[in-house]
């Protein structure tokens, strides 16, 4: 169980972040590990291909972070934290929603020595569906430290303007440079969070909260398992399709309907009790 405090909730609206020390149980992190390899390796167990395959073994450039998106749809160990219901009530619970929907995950791994990723605002990237609210919930899945390219928030940046994607997301010259501009543009200098965090801990931001991570230059892998969640009641917005990562995540549209189907953006957690059906024989099958 994650507890949310009110006092939580407050840190949370005034810095658009929260870092929690325990989100999944350690005794879960070496099946979770061993998630991370298979995919990676490109044995995907349910048959499913994720989304984005960004990296793999075979080819994959040793000098960026390994990327998958949607690794619950091939690997159900990963399936099981990313569409964990007490995560999603936490998210409710930050975020004020009556009902929480998982827009995409994220798995990322960063070996010692590789290199940064950009800083960016989430929901700069997600025009496709409205409302467009993001809440993240980030997870370490080893310790983390700021010279092992843990991820970094900027404390109160979810007030700032909201920016265009800007530069590149792997490895760019300069990592904090397009966060410096906007902080620059709001006129503060930035309080730059390192979330540092046992195996296992982790943080919560808002999807304009700005982000990124440095290069690993300490001396273990960082891991980290990503939720991305939007509100339980988002519908498709075919205006904005060809923004951000629409052209991916529109082809799930149904025709001539709005909804985005539970298949593939189950809904997690609903103050009615509700959640997806099929989640429980998924994780069960
Ligand atoms: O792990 C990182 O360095 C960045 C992750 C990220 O961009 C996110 O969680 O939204």
């Amino acid at each position: 169980m994650i507890d949310i405090s009110v006092e939580d909730e407050s840190t949370f609206q005034r810095d658009g972040l929260l870092v929690i020390d325990r989100i999944v149980d350690t005794d879960r992190l070496p099946a979770l590990h061993r998630a991370f390899d298979e995919l990676f390796s490109g044995r995907f167990e349910t048959g499913v291909r994720p989304d984005e395959v960004n990296w793999q073994n075979v080819d994959g450039d040793p000098s960026l972070t390994r990327q998958i998106s949607n690794g619950w749809k091939a690997n159900r160990e990963i399936a099981s934290v990313v569409l964990d219901e007490n995560i999603a009530r936490a998210i409710a619970e930050l975020a004020g929603w009556s009902g929480v929907r998982i827009m995409i995950d994220n798995v990322l791994w960063k070996p010692v020595g590789v290199k940064s990723l950009g800083y960016h605002q989430d929901s700069a990237y997600l025009s496709w569906f409205t409302p467009s609210d993001l809440l993240t919930c980030w997870i370490a899945l080893d310790e983390t430290s700021a010279g092992g390219g843990t991820m970094e928030l900027v404390r109160g940046s979810h007030r700032w303007a909201e920016s265009k994607p800007a530069g590149d997301f792997h490895a760019p010259e300069d990592y904090r440079l397009p966060m410096r501009e906007a902080a620059a543009k709001a006129g503060v200098k930035p309080d730059i969070v390192h979330i540092e965090v046992p195996a296992g801990g982790g943080s919560f931001h808002h999807g304009w909260t700005w982000h990124g991570s440095g290069q690993n230059s300490g001396l273990k892998p960082r891991r980290a398992l990503v939720l991305h969640a939007m509100q339980a009641a988002v519908e498709y917005d075919p205006l904005n399709f060809n923004e951000g990562i629409g052209p991916i995540y529109s082809r799930y549209k149904r025709l001539g309907d709005n909804h985005l189907d539970e298949n593939y953006f189950p809904i997690l957690w609903r103050e009615d009790g509700y959640r997806t059906p099929q989640i429980a024989d998924y994780l069960n099958s």
